[in-house]
């Protein structure tokens, strides 16, 4: 997912729900010593005037306890909760990792 702010203001995610999962987390990923590790971090920072892309080594959501069967090419619809700009519905498409 990558989200744009066009606005003077930093915003940050606060929540992201999908009907499909039970549970979301916001999770950035830590590279010290040793193996990449995931932590969950409270929000996710989206600077003023700035393009954030979430992927599995960065910043991402993720998506836990989910309710069914997750199919290749299948979309939902998930409610991204901004402080700022409030909530947004985004498609999320399921793909299959490489
Ligand atoms: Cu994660």
């Amino acid at each position: 997912m990558t989200i744009r702010n066009d606005a003077a203001e930093a915003d940050a995610v606060l929540r992201v729900r999908c009907p499909i999962a039970n549970f979301s987390e916001k999770h950035t990923v830590d590279r010290g010593e040793g193996a990449p590790a995931m932590r969950e971090v409270k929000s996710i920072p989206v600077p003023a005037n700035k393009t954030v892309e979430l992927k599995r080594d960065g910043f991402h959501v993720m998506l836990l306890q989910t309710r069914q069967k997750l199919v290749n090419g299948e979309t939902f619809t998930c409610a991204v909760v901004f402080q700022k700009a409030g909530t947004k519905e985004t498609e999320v498409q399921v793909s299959r990792m490489p």
